[in-house]
């Protein structure tokens, strides 16, 4: 099990779920604060230079965790499914430029918010779009060797795959190797009933997850049982990355500093219990 935190350019929209913006100050300051990695959220991959990129990692021995993808819908409005086939093909195009620089960054891409509404289209026909745009991604995506990660959001978010079982059902339409979940406990606290024993029934499809409390603050801030989840993922073996997806309050140093002090002794036990059990 490996922490990470979300991170993006300083041109970031004000909207989007990062702790840190900026590469060149809080790449450093995450690997000093004790992190494995960091999330890249992009709009595009011209944010990205990739000279410097590979320089900050090396430099600081840290790794990408994953390309997420919320600010592509947040800041025009494109989504996998959208209704108009030229926008469509739009963010077709920029996520296998995602999915190209996830080549060498992190292997993982996530899909969240970006896979577009229902509205007031027919369920049927927008879940068609989508598995044809998904089936299209994860094809180009196969000898690349990067996995695409879908993320159930709740309802108030998004109107379409809202819990980690209507995930798993997307999943089975698709059959595809390199599809899988990327359940965030922010989102699962209002949509499951119980967080941990959703994570134990769909370990085989889960293969990252998103932290925040349940007031999106650090884990440890509100009153979401983390206990319960670190025992789910001790149970299921989960072994993935855990990515802190929070709020930057008070500020956001405060915030990275309060999630990995609340975090790591958790992650100690379930080593040592690893260690302890032979794992
Ligand atoms: C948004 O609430 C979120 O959790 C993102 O990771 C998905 O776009
Ligand atoms: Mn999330």
């Amino acid at each position: 099990m490996k922490l990470s935190i979300a991170i993006a350019d300083t041109k970031a929209l004000a909207s989007a779920f990062v702790v840190f913006r900026g590469f060149e100050k809080f790449i450093p300051k995450a690997a000093q604060l004790g992190y494995d990695g960091v999330e890249l959220a992009l709009k595009r991959v011209d944010e990205i230079n990739e000279a410097k990129l590979a320089t900050l990692l090396s430099e600081n021995s840290i790794e990408v965790s994953c390309i997420s993808t919320g600010q592509v819908y947040a800041d025009s409005g494109l989504r996998l499914t959208h209704p108009k086939k030229a926008s469509r093909d739009e963010v077709i195009s920029i996520f296998k430029e995602f999915i190209d620089l996830a080549e060498t960054y992190g292997k993982l891409v996530n899909i969240g918010r970006v896979r577009g509404a229902i509205g007031d289209r027919n369920r049927g026909d927008v879940e068609d779009l989508f598995i044809e745009v998904i089936t299209e991604l994860c094809e180009y995506a196969d000898p690349k060797g990067v996995t695409l990660i879908l993320e159930p959001v709740n309802r108030y978010e998004c109107d379409f795959i809202n819990t980690v079982e209507e995930g798993v059902a997307l999943l089975n339409k698709v059959q595809a190797s390199n599809l899988k979940l990327l359940p965030d406990v922010f989102h699962m606290n209002i949509e499951e009933d119980k967080i941990g024993k959703s994570i134990i029934q769909n370990i085989d499809h889960i293969k990252y997850l998103h932290f925040a409390d349940s007031n999106r603050l650090a884990p440890g801030q509100g009153h979401t049982d983390f206990k319960e989840i670190f025992d789910s993922i001790q149970s299921s073996g989960y072994d993935g990355w855990i990515s802190l997806e929070i709020l930057p309050r008070p500020n956001p140093e405060v915030a990275a500093k309060q999630a990995i002090d609340f975090l790591l002794p958790l992650m100690k036990q379930y080593e040592a219990y690893n260690l302890t059990h032979g794992k």
